[in-house]
This record gives C-alpha cells, structure tokens and sequence, in this order.
C-alpha cells in the first residue's frame, strides 16, 4: 500500500500499466489518439524488455564470476520467431499483461501481431536452434547462441495467378526493440589473400596469412529468457561492417569511390539469408557468411576466455561447440589457425583442444546435400584454411591407413578432398574428423548415417557415433499457441508438465471420459474456427470447421511429397464426378510452405495446388465435401495458428529422406493425428503414441532401396491402377489449366519416367490409409480417445529431454542457478 514499484522491473499490473504509458510517451513519443498498433507494441515490448534486462546482466555476472562451462551452439540459422509472447509466457505474465492492456481498451493478440518476426532460417533446422536455446534457457544451462545477423531473412511469399512471388523481408524496418548492440566487442576478420611462411626473430618457423580484405564483425545481443527462471541467456548475431582504416589508402589515393564500394561488398556478407535449404549452390558469398560467423564467433570466446584469466589450454574445458550441420564447419580449421597461427601453440595441442571442443550434428540423408566447396574458390576465401586442412588430411589418412591397410579406395572416400573429378573441400568429412562427437537428429536417421552416409566415418570412429532425437517447445507450440488446451490440461494435471512433459500421461486417465472429451473436442473446435476465419481473411475462402483439418505445412521439396496429397485429393475429386451420391467425409485440405526460389519443381507444385484448389472450391459438385486451401507465407507466427487447428498432420516423405522432421510432434503436441510413413521421428512417435493411434502407409526405406536397386519402374503402377491413371491424366489434360497440357507437363512426366520419391509406388496405401482416417473421424469418440492419447504421449519431444540428453552424453555441463538478489 502506498509502496511504488521500481518502473523498470515491477511486475505489479499496476506497474506493468505505468511503464506501458511511459513507454508510449517517452519512447514512442506519441499519446494515445495519435498512436498506431505498433506503437504501442513497441512500448509494451520495451516494458517487457526492461524486466528482461535485470535477469540477463545478473545471468551474465553469475557466469562470469562462476567461470562456467558453457555450452557455444554454432548454427547459419536461427527461426526465432515473435519474441513478445514467448517472453510473456516465459515470464508468466502472460494473463497479467493481457489483461492490463485489456483495461486500457487494448487488445494484446493485436498488439503480438504487430511484431515482425525475426525470420533467420529456412525450416527444420533453424527452429530446431530457436528451440534449443529456449530449453537450454529454461534448464538453467550456460549457452550463447551463435549466429549471423542478415538484415533481410528468409523471404515473404505472395501468391500471384497461383505462382510463389518472392518479397524481400524487411524485419528491421521498425527497429527490433530485442537486441543490443556491442559495438565495444566488435572483431576483424580476414578474407582472401595468401600466406607468408618465414622465420621469425627468434628463429621460429612462422605462417602468416596476409588478406586482401579485412571487414569487421558487430556482435547483437538478444536475450533468451528460460521459462519461470532468473536465467536470460544470450543469443549472439554478427553484422558484418567495413573497417573504419582497412581502405585509408584508397582515400589518401583519390579513390574515393573505390573505397567505398569495398564498404558496400563488406556490408553484404550479412545481407541476406540463402534461401535454399540444400548445399546445391557453392557459392562463393555463402562460404565468406559461414566463415565469418565462425571466426567472429571464436575469437569472441578467445576473449572471453582471457577475460576470465584462464588460459588457452582450458579453451575446451570452458566451451562445448556444437556445429548445427556442416555449415559452421569450417570453425575446425579456424580454430586450428587461431590457437597455431595466432597464439602460438603446437600442432599437436592445438589438434587436442579443437577435436575435444567440437561435436556435429547431421541433419541430412539425401548425399546431393552434402556441403562441398570447390578447392579453387576455397582456397582464394582461406588460403590459410586450406594449408590446415591439407594439413589435417595427410595426417587423417595416415590414421586411416594404419587402421585399414591397403585400402586406397577407403582413402579416396574418405579423404577431406574429393579428388574424383574437379576437386572439392568435403565440409561433413572435416566435420566428423574434428569433433568428438557425430550425432543424427532420430534413432531411423541416426542408423542410416551408420549404414550409408557416413559408413567409412563410423567403421574409422564407432565410438564417436550417438542419436540425439530432435525436440519441440512446449512453450511456444503449445502453452503460447494453444492457451485453451493449456488451460484445460492444466485443470486436470496441475502446470509443472511444462517443463516436464512426460507428465501430460497423466491425461491417460482422462481419455475416455466423456466431459473431458466434450471440453477437449470443442477447444479443437475453437482453434478451427478460429484458422477459418483467418482463411476467409486471407483467402476468401469459407471452409467447415466441421470438416477434417488435414493440414501439410513445411518447406516444399520433391522429398516431402505435397504431390501425393494432391493426388489423394484429384482421387476424392473424381470418385465424386464419377458418383455424385458417394459418402465421403468432409475435408479440408490445407498446405503452407516456400519454395526455394530456384527449385522450379516445388514451384509448379504449388502452382499446381492453388490450381486443384481453383477448380475444386468453385465446384458446385463437391460443395460440403472438399475445399482445398493454400495459406501463403509459412512462417512460425502462421505455425503457432496451424498447429492448434489441425485434425490430421500430413508426414508423408519417402521413407530413409526425411532426418527427423519436427513439425510432426508440434502437430501431435496439440492432438493431432498423424498420417505418415516410417520416416524420421515419425517411427519414435508411433512407438509412444502406439500402432493404433497413428495412421501408417507406404514402403519401409529398406524397402525403398530394395525396389531402386531391383529397378523401379513408376509405369507399372500408371498402368495397372486406375484411379492412379485417372488422377494424373486428369492433370495431364489440361483440366485444372484451363486447357493447358504444357503447363503441369513437367510434373506428370517426372512421376512416369522417374518418380524418384516413389510417390506412385506409395499411392494406393496411402489412399487406402486415407480411407480410413475418413472413417475413423467418424466415430468422435474414437478419434477424441485417440487425439488425447497422442498429446498425452508427447513427453518424449520435449526439447527439454533432446537437450538433457545433449548435455549429459555430449557437452557435459551443468545447471547453474541464478539468483536475482542485488
Ligand atoms: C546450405 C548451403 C547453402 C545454403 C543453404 C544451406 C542449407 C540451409 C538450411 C542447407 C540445409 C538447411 O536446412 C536443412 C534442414 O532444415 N534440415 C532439417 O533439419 C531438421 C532439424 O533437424 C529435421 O527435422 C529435418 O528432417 C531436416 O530436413
């Protein structure tokens, strides 16, 4: 009573409201008839961001005065994601502001709207890294997230006539109120260039790299608050700037332009984020992005080290680097060159330091995507690097040599650099070589890399290989996304399952219990109305939220199939022409997902579904029965609306293509049943879910290699299933191109003639499977039991469980508590 909260930290409404309005006047500087949504986003995200600050300098002063292990994760990609809500729930206040900003006639889904989300990463295995850090936060672990600061991420998708239009993504055009600046940490980096051997002073044998380009690295600090802790840890990103004296010579010279058009090709290593994800370009600026990150980010750790008085020698004993793929690899021979070149250590300690700091984790099985550089372009970026990694083969193959005796083509498959035709730097050989740890990312994904991938590697280090199965969570994809099935499990369970998910089997109990069924069924209600009247926003298209939600959302790639439900979708169409009375079960399908910009495939099957979906939703024959629906822009703040929505989940890849796939348990997470294939994690979710609760088809991926090594001949199907011959004639004709035969020419033909993915080989067990999704929906009780069920046994995707696991059988760190006294 009477007592003021401090404005900057109070958590009181009260005080929540006070800093709002001070924000709004004093940052803003606006009042309230003149200010926009984002205005006043913006001043609640800097009341928010105050309370954030306190925990994050004392997490950082704990740290440091504690000397802490601390775990380095080393990733190109990061998909936060909006940053207000997830820090609101975080700091469980959620309800508390919502209702404050309620109180002053606001409303704060649209003031979360406003945010822009930071879009830096393609997919899977950027969220994965956004995940990461939310768990290591929340389990109290020492981290830094490392990472490059692109001014644009990952493009906006438009919808134009049907095509994917790509638009430049703008994220910081309204400031970003998350991030601080540390300009006084800022560090240089080298490119290009060559090396200098000599003889130093002292008469010692020394290499120097003289560069043709320096450019200097600003680190941008955003912090990654764990969820009901003091803990804020750091998420680090590197804006890449000319040095302020690198091209004084120019300017003495005259050539002023000169000078500045090096600042520009400076500037444009953290311009933008490639958009493609797979490795099939080798582009030059991609490698300089990779490189830069990498060097800024060991050098960065270099002085936090000393910083802390402790010396070189200890570097892994202070740090645990995880490489997220290959594309951070290059940090093997940077770090080599760093404690060699830079602070004089031998070959042999600086070797035993890099390979007990590095673990790698693989995200891919299709070999067309493993990251390889030509040796030329390498060597004209790094010419130090290469020297390393020459180097660091001749000395690996030796080993080799000693294990396997007469073995040469074991050399030449193994060796750093692929000598078989033009010769290539093999990042996921430097990788495995120089970390003591190599992990897969599912317990199907992690075997294959055994068997196939990486066989040499695993033959050469068997010790080095573990599973690691990804994580989601719960606090965004189900707490944040879904507050009423949140509310409602909490009722029943208490709330400590969020940071213990395993404990949602508690909901077991409730499965058959016909109120919990009603409330659990009109959420799922709720969340599907909800999604449809965003669709009739943003599409113009009213759907049922009676229908079957059976929703695909991910990037687009041949692998992934978004065909086969396209042609699961054709068939329904025709058995409905063909028989107007027929009793199907009300669906609608909905996609989401980007194309990479260059991959014509993907694109024209989009085009082909915005196509199908034409034709379909204006069929007066069909009407109540099928709508097909294409929601532009994926991104994650479409996800958190997805996921909460979805009847059924689409996981449908080849089976042995996709590594793990993680939108498959967000789904599950929120009671979705799954359709899938024995790919991935999908197999791990069947196991916990169980056979009975999950809608299984298609080839194993042993059989898959069966079928491709006996000679796989698509034809075959095309001509002995009708309803299969039917659906793609019926594209083929022109039917959903207003007469083109051109157009969809290209996909039709890729299945006769390739089919690579084995999408006709799989066709009639997935419409078989379909068949009985449709019938099980039918029976509500049937399918609320088995949606319970599934969320109920989530527990194991927990990103919280994939990071234990991480910390005890790879980094080996501990918690450290944080206080919040001083
Ligand atoms: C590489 C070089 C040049 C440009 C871009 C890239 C690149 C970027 C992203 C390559 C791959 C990228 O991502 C791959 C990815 O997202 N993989 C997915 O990772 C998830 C997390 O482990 C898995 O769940 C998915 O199965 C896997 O496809």
């Amino acid at each position: 009573e009477g007592y003021l909260e401090d404005g900057r930290t109070g958590m009181s409404p009260s005080t929540l409201k006070r800093a709002f309005l001070n924000n709004l006047f004093y940052v803003q500087g606006k009042f309230k008839a003149l200010a926009t949504p984002n205005d006043y986003y913006m001043a609640l995200a800097y009341a928010i961001r105050d309370r954030l600050l306190q925990r994050w300098i004392n997490t950082a002063a704990i740290y440091t005065a504690q000397g802490s292990r601390t775990v380095a994760y080393f990733s190109a990609e990061f998909l936060m994601g909006p940053h207000l809500g997830n820090n609101l729930i975080n700091l469980d206040i959620y309800k508390d502001v919502e209702k404050g900003i309620a109180e002053m006639g606001l409303n704060l889904g649209e003031l979360l709207e406003q945010e822009e989300e930071p879009g830096l990463g393609n997919g899977g295995l950027g969220r994965l890294a956004a995940c990461y850090l939310d768990s290591l936060a929340t389990l109290e672990i020492p981290s830094l997230g490392y990472g490059i600061r692109y001014e644009f991420g990952i493009f906006d998708q438009e919808i134009e006539d049907g095509w994917q239009v790509e638009i430049t993504d703008k994220w910081l055009r309204f400031g970003n109120p998350w991030e601080i600046a540390r300009p006084e940490w800022a560090v240089e980096v080298k490119l290009g260039g060559h090396t200098d051997h000599y003889v130093d002073d002292h008469g010692r044998y020394r290499i120097r790299w003289v560069p043709d380009q320096q450019v200097t690295g600003i680190p941008y600090d955003t912090p990654i608050l764990g969820c009901q802790t003091n803990t804020a840890n750091t998420l680090r990103l590197w804006t890449a700037e000319a040095p302020e004296s690198f091209n004084f010579n120019a300017f003495n010279s005259g050539d002023y332009l000169g000078a500045v058009y090096e600042k520009v090709v400076s500037e444009n290593i953290s311009k933008v984020l490639y958009p493609n994800d797979d490795s099939s370009q080798g582009k030059k600026l991609r490698l300089t992005q990779q490189y830069f990150f990498v060097s800024c980010s060991l050098q960065d750790m270099i002085r936090i080290l000393v910083g802390q008085e402790l010396p070189l020698e200890k570097f892994h004993e202070k740090f645990a680097v995880q490489l997220n793929d290959t594309h951070p690899a290059i940090a093997v021979a940077e770090l080599m060159r760093l404690l060699i070149d830079m602070h004089h250590m031998s070959w042999d300690s600086a070797w035993s330091i890099t390979q007990r700091t590095f673990a790698y984790t693989n995200h891919t099985l299709l070999p067309e995507a493993l990251e390889r550089w030509p040796v030329e372009l390498f060597g004209s970026l790094l010419p130090r690097h290469l020297e390393i990694i020459y180097e660091l083969n001749d000395r690996f193959l030796d080993e080799v040599r000693i294990k396997f005796p007469e073995d040469d083509s074991r050399l030449s498959r193994m060796s750093l650099i692929d000598e078989s035709g033009e010769r290539y730097v093999r990042m996921a050989h430097l990788a495995c070589v120089g970390s003591h740890a190599i992990n897969g990312v599912a317990a199907l994904h992690t075997e294959l890399l055994k068997q196939d991938v990486l066989y040499d590697f695993y033959q050469m280090y068997p010790g080095k290989f573990q599973n690691k199965t990804n994580g989601v969570t719960p606090r965004r994809f189900m707490v944040l996304s879904n507050p009423a099935l949140t509310e409602l499990v909490t009722s029943k369970i208490g709330d400590t399952w969020i940071k213990n998910l395993g404990e949602l089997q508690k909901l077991e109990a409730w499965a058959d219990n016909p109120e919990f069924q009603q409330q659990w069924r009109q959420i799922k209600q709720a969340n599907k109305q909800e999604l449809a009247a965003y669709i009739q926003k943003h599409n113009g298209i009213i759907v049922d939220p009676n229908s079957i939600f059976d929703i695909l959302a991910k990037r687009f790639h041949e692998y992934k199939r978004q065909y086969l439900d396209l042609l699961h979708i054709v068939t329904l169409y025709n058995r409905i022409k063909a028989n107007p009375d027929i009793e199907i079960t009300p669906r609608t399908f909905i996609f989401g997902g980007k194309a990479a910009p260059g991959y014509f495939m993907a694109k024209l099957i989009i085009k082909l579904i915005n196509s199908v979906a034409d034709v379909i939703n204006r069929d007066p024959d069909v009407r109540g029965r099928l709508k097909v629906v294409f929601l532009k822009n994926y991104n994650v703040k479409l996800a958190q609306r997805i996921y909460p929505a979805a009847d059924l989940s689409e996981q449908i890849s080849t089976a042995g293509k996709e590594a793990s796939g993680t939108g498959n348990m967000k789904f599950a997470l929120n009671g979705a049943l799954t359709i899938g294939t024995l790919d991935g994690a999908n197999v791990e979710i069947r196991e916990e879910v169980g056979a009975e609760n999950f809608f299984l088809f298609g080839l194993t991926a042993e059989q898959v290699y069966a079928k491709r090594a006996s000679g796989y001949n698509p034809m075959e199907y095309y001509n002995s299933n009708a309803e299969l011959r039917l659906a793609l004639d019926r594209i083929a004709s022109g039917f959903f191109s207003h007469g083109d035969t051109e157009l969809f020419k290209p996909l039709v033909d890729s299945l006769l003639h390739h089919d690579q993915y084995f999408l006709l080989a799989d066709y009639q067990s997935y419409i078989d499977c379909q068949e009985q999704v449709g019938l099980a929906y039918r029976d509500q009780d049937r399918w609320t039991h088995m949606s319970i069920l599934n969320a109920a046994r989530m527990g194991k995707f927990s990103s919280d469980r994939s990071i234990q696991d991480y910390c005890r059988e790879i980094w080996k760190v501990e918690p450290v508590t944080i206080t919040l006294e001083n």
